[in-house]
């Protein structure tokens, strides 16, 4: 990894913030040194909110071009401490990153799955906030599981099962912390790069082999088209590359949630489906080809399609399952519900379940994420502001997919809710969610649409491609 430091502290002293806001605000390119002492002053509260609100502003409407952007993750990883792994761990250890979906409950079968293939997955992962679930909050729905594991748990885990799945520490990428809560508040999450930034520094101070960026567009993702992501996929792999990770990206769909459950019980449910070989096909291609990827890119397999044959062949056979059940007793579930994970009576159930049934003959053409997820938080099941407390059995099942024909009067999917109640107002939007036509039924197509490698984009075929540094 090339962190060097490009200035000493003594260059940075001679600068003034309010310089740098003006020269941001003016369109200019801050120099290294001067990144370097924005992100210092930060850390060391030299600079207050309100400078760094001015120039998080300045930067989300003037932008940075590649070398500040590299330059500014670079800094951020140097304002923690970056994970050291043993030496025999070089190469195989790797990690995967989504920008944020509805029922993307990937990580929970992808990481014990690349485990099982031999890889070490030290996943750090983050809490639901918004529409958008968290891979913690699932985990959470497991009574005893701790997220909170220091670096030496983790290499111990890692050590004895192959991956863990846990939150962030605080000396952890410190000055993204900072960042980011400024940004939450300053209108200027939506940044180019400072997405980049933060979410690269993050996975870079993991010090992995290679990394895999799930990044989502459409109604319910970040980026609503696929151009958009497009551009943000480039910038992460770039970042990415720069910095030594082999990287590369998927452009996936979401527009309709992930498999069929939402909330975050009810996706533990069906992760442990996939982890038994069956499930949603969808979910199952993403962890699959997700996974295929990341054994080719550390060279585990010739092939993205070879690697996601191996991912298959260990969700099938019951070692991936393995590997989840030592994980989550590693990381505080009791070992009689990690060993006995199929019973439902070691999930909480919500007290109340409600059918909504399809008000037309015809085939599904689109199940929209956006608003489920949108009630279902109003319900508890996420939070709006980072402090909410949220009711791991509230979700909904979706009981028919795309593509698929309906009767008049099927049910179509089950609200699984307690306090408050479901509202007849989110009884409306629930059913205007789900829309069908007047067509035959069809096979709906891959959400993945596009892999995004430092050569270039190359359309989804499931063909061979080149790792980085590879000749051809
Ligand atoms: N996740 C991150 O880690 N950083 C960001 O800026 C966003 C999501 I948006």
């Amino acid at each position: 990894m090339a962190l060097e430091a490009d200035a000493g502290y003594e260059d940075i002293l001679q600068f003034r913030f309010s310089d740098i806001i003006a020269k941001k605000c003016n369109g200019s390119a801050l120099t290294s040194e001067e990144i370097r002492y924005v992100v210092q002053a930060a850390l060391t509260g030299q600079a207050e909110e309100s400078q760094l609100g001015a120039l998080l502003m300045a930067i989300r409407i003037r932008g940075m071009d590649p070398k500040e952007t590299l330059t500014l993750t670079k800094e951020l990883v140097a304002s923690g401490h970056v994970l050291q792994w043993p030496e025999e761990w070089n190469g195989f250890l790797v990690d995967k990153h989504s920008t944020g979906g509805v029922g993307d409950k990937v990580s929970l079968p992808l990481a014990p799955a690349l485990a099982a293939c031999g890889c070490k997955v030290p996943m750090i992962s983050g809490r639901g906030l918004g529409h958008t679930g968290g891979t913690l909050d699932k985990l959470e729905s497991l009574q005893g599981f701790s997220a909170k594991q220091s670096p030496a748990q983790m290499q111990k885990i890692l050590q004895s099962v192959g991956c863990c799945i846990v939150g962030q520490s605080g000396d952890l990428v410190p000055a993204d912390k900072i960042f980011y809560e400024i940004r939450d508040v300053t209108a200027t999450v939506d940044s180019l790069p400072l997405i980049t930034a933060s979410v690269m520094s993050k996975k870079v101070a993991e010090n992995v082999s290679a990394l895999i960026l799930d990044v989502k567009f459409g109604e319910a993702a970040q980026s609503p088209t696929i151009e958009e992501a497009r551009i943000l996929a480039e910038s992460l792999v770039s970042v990415g590359v720069s910095l030594g990770t082999p990287t590369i990206a998927l452009l996936s769909n979401m527009d309709s949630p992930i498999g069929r459950c939402v909330g975050n019980t009810l996706e533990v449910i069906e992760a442990l489906e996939c982890l038994e070989g069956a499930g949603s096909q969808d979910l199952r291609e993403l962890v699959t080809r997700t996974g295929g990827h990341l054994l080719w890119l550390c060279g585990k397999a010739d092939s993205e399609v070879q690697g996601a044959e191996a991912i298959a062949k260990a969700l099938d056979n019951g070692s991936a399952l393995q590997c989840f059940r030592a994980m989550l007793e590693a990381q505080g579930v009791h070992s009689d519900i990690a060993r006995n994970l199929s019973s439902t009576s070691n999930f909480r159930k919500a007290s109340h379940q409600q059918l909504l049934r399809v008000d037309k003959a015809g085939t599904v053409k689109m199940i929209r994420a956006r608003p489920i997820a949108e009630i279902l938080n109003a319900l508890g099941a996420g939070r709006s502001r980072a402090t909410d407390i949220i009711n791991h059995s509230v979700g909904a099942e979706l009981l028919v997919e795309v593509g698929q024909h309906v009767e008049k009067g099927d049910p179509w999917i089950r609200i699984h809710y307690e306090s408050p109640p479901l509202q007849d107002k989110q009884r409306q939007s629930l059913q205007a969610s789900i829309s069908i036509i007047d067509c035959p039924p069809f096979t709906p197509p891959s959400r993945i649409r596009e892999i995004i490698t430092h050569q270039g984009k190359s359309e989804e075929t499931g063909t061979n491609m080149r790792r980085e540094g590879e000749t051809s």
